[in-house]
């Protein structure tokens, strides 16, 4: 379906990119968890094979949300490589979780006349302003890794990054499997960021496979997305309540944490409260595959070289498409201990 004209230039590269990830996203979300992705099985854990355009004229200012999980230091590191590849000049901020240091950020990129704008936005809301003042100055803007809620129209030129209701889905779904023959199942959530898009889809698809009444979520927190946090949350659940069958980590660190709190309660992670969690990074497919944790969805930080063609894209004018979805697979322990050698992040 793609033009073969524009094969060799960047907008075919990115459109590719999207069809591709697209196209496995939907033939993943059909496949059980565990075989999920089965056919990608390759490409999870590395970079799609994308082409780095030269961006040497241009200068991008990227906008993260900061150093909370092993995740975003996986999704920093490869937009920082991705662009001196590129040979664009980067301007990269760090909010710290605060959505007032990232507008502040956006501001003054627009002050400095970058060429274009890319962020991963801390919540959901309140981007319609600054992003205004954006589209007034001319600068495009593209989403990474986290979306927004607006009822504006053409905030951003794309979005790229997961699917993150298929993710709290998958989750679910093997919850399902592995609790099939349990009469009762107590399960307590630890959230993500409150507002963001992460946590807000993950739990609202965990809820849409997960509604036999035999399941119960008895607790649900943030902790924020850090280990620390999912510590703290998990050590309050464990006093408040001695019949927790589950936990549901809306990522691996938060999952980390808990075990820590899971083990100093005296309990084994894994055996006597099994672990799902999301996101698949190093610490976590470790224990994955050391049984510490039970599943995990995989959520891929690698953006960078995507991210590089789409300006690339964007810069030239040319067309992208306005979601662009990344390829995800799940991981059980087994399948953990085989990827583990051969993983990026
Ligand atoms: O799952 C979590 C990180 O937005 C997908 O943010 C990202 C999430 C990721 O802190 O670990």
């Amino acid at each position: 379906m793609i033009n073969q004209k524009l094969k060799a230039s960047a907008v075919a590269l990115v459109l590719a990119a999207g069809a591709a990830a697209t196209a496995g996203a939907a033939a993943a979300s059909t496949a059980p968890p565990g075989t999920a992705g089965g056919d990608d099985t390759a490409a999870a854990g590395s970079a799609p094979e994308i082409v780095i355009p030269d961006l040497s004229e241009y200068t991008i200012g990227f906008a993260q949300v900061g150093a909370e999980s092993g995740w975003r230091t996986a999704n920093t590191q490869s937009i920082q490589a991705a662009a001196e590849e590129a040979g664009v000049e980067l301007i990269f901020t760090d909010a710290q979780g605060e959505q007032e240091n990232q507008v502040e950020s956006i501001r003054q990129f627009i002050e400095q006349g970058v060429d274009l704008i890319a962020f991963s936005p801390v919540v959901e809301t309140g981007w319609d302003a600054v992003l205004l003042e954006a589209r007034d100055a001319g600068i495009p803007v593209v989403l990474t890794d986290r979306a927004i809620d607006s009822e504006e129209e053409g905030l951003y030129v794309t979005f790229l990054g997961s699917d993150f209701v298929q993710e709290g889905e998958w989750a679910g779904e093997w919850v399902l499997e592995e609790f099939a023959d349990a009469d009762h199942v107590n399960i307590v959530e630890l959230q993500g960021t409150t507002g963001s898009a992460p946590a807000i889809d993950r739990a609202e698809g965990f809820r849409n496979v997960v509604t036999d009444e035999r399941f119960e979520i008895i607790a649900s927190q943030t902790g924020d997305f850090t280990r620390e946090g999912g510590k703290e949350v998990m050590e309050a659940f464990l006093q408040s309540n001695d019949d927790i069958d589950l936990v549901f980590a809306h990522n691996d660190d938060m999952g980390l944490g808990a075990i820590q709190a899971i083990e100093a309660a005296g309990f084994v992670p894994g055996e006597d409260i099994k672990i799902v969690t999301i996101d698949a990074v190093h610490d976590g497919m470790e224990a994955l595959a050391n049984g510490s944790i039970n599943f995990i969805v995989e959520c891929n930080p690698l953006l960078g070289p995507q991210l590089m063609a789409i300006a690339g894209s964007v810069l030239a004018g040319e067309e992208v498409p306005e979601r662009i979805v990344t390829i995800e697979r799940t991981f059980t322990q087994e399948e953990a201990a085989e990827a583990l050698p051969d993983r990026q992040y």
